[in-house]
């Protein structure tokens, strides 16, 4: 780990602290959380040289909002296949679920938020960092209409197979050039829910060829069970470098393939996954919404890797439906 990093990870997390007791509140903001994370992964002979990967987009002519609006409101017809590899896999990787036109606007807005918020330039002027914006939807039109587009909440209901989803957040997030892995995890440690269904959206905002860190995921879904007997460790690689060597050994199933233009994946909050190094000059963005089956509860103890979910879930206590104004039903 990166020395400068490794000082970032002891401020944030207290140094005396036992190192698996994460059963604490998360004191700071999401972006210190992710400052934080990506320092969990282990990255000892992933760097290659930086490649000159422009995102590739076809010329087409950009929607208006309106006529983005009317794209992501239409329905996206699973057949039982999708829904049988989603119950096996944890995941599913579904092509064609927006237009080209859409993800050109998406990441153009994307950009606009990042630059302003950090105040920096990406695509090549900030290097190695993990941002992160949530809770856009609330204040940009554009985004609400990706975060809350009934295409894809209805997608992750009947993945799901539960009625009604709720909105737990939206996360810009953007792999800048140079940043290295995202650790192996799966999202139950992250959403303090009580509830086994629970769904995120990944959606690229540009092509990922594998130079740019795909969403990477083990399969099938039961394999987080070889693998629930270890420790996370707050401190340093240990946890990651664990799961990989455990993956490796059973011969689990990897699968790392690029993403489309409008392809978007889907996975369970027990879906193990990690993703490769940005090894390109360009940002990798992507908008990942989450959803859970309407009715569940905010856990009785979240911990510290949940980070600071009272900004999604607001004046709601432990053990509490989790069902406030900022989780809307999206299907
Ligand atoms: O974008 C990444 O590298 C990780 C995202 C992730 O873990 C998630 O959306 O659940
Ligand atoms: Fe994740």
């Amino acid at each position: 780990m990166k020395q400068k990093h490794r000082k970032r990870a002891e401020v944030l997390t207290g140094k005396n602290a036992l190192q698996s007791d994460i059963n604490q509140p998360w004191e700071q903001d999401n972006q210190a959380w992710w400052d934080w994370y990506v320092t969990l992964a282990e990255n000892n002979g992933t760097q290659r040289a930086k490649l000159c990967v422009r995102p590739e987009f076809p010329s087409v002519e950009l929607p208006t909002d309106d006529e983005i609006f009317e794209e992501i409101k239409k329905p996206f017809l699973l057949n039982r296949q999708n829904l049988e590899q989603f119950r096996r896999d944890g995941f599913i990787k579904l092509k064609n679920i927006f237009s080209t036109g859409a993800i050109i606007r998406l990441r153009n807005e994307a950009l606009k938020l990042l630059a302003e918020f950090y105040n920096t330039k990406l695509d090549g002027g900030e290097q190695d960092r993990f941002l992160s914006l949530e809770m856009v939807w609330l204040n940009n039109p554009l985004i609400r209409s990706f975060v809350l587009s009934k295409r894809i909440a209805k997608i992750c209901a009947e993945l799901l197979n539960v009625r009604n989803v709720r909105l737990y957040h939206d996360n810009i997030l953007s792999k800048e050039p140079g940043c290295g892995r995202t650790p192996w995890h799966y999202d139950d440690h992250h959403f303090p829910l009580a509830t086994d269904d629970v769904i995120t959206a990944w959606i690229p905002a540009q092509p990922i060829p594998l130079e740019m860190g795909p969403l990477t995921f083990a399969k099938p879904l039961n394999v987080f069970e070889l693998v629930k007997s270890i420790k996370f460790n707050k401190f340093d690689t240990s946890y990651d470098r664990q799961i990989s060597q455990i993956f490796l050994e059973n011969q689990v199933s990897i699968e790392e393939s690029a993403f489309a233009i409008g392809e978007v994946s889907f996975h369970h909050n027990r879906s193990f996954h990690t993703a490769g190094p940005n090894n390109t000059n360009q940002s990798r963005i992507v908008l990942a919404t989450t959803y859970y089956a309407d009715g569940a509860r905010v856990l009785k103890q979240p911990t510290m890797v949940s980070g600071d979910w009272q900004k999604f879930i607001p004046n709601t206590a432990p053990g509490d439906p989790a069902a406030t104004e900022y989780n809307p039903i999206c299907w």
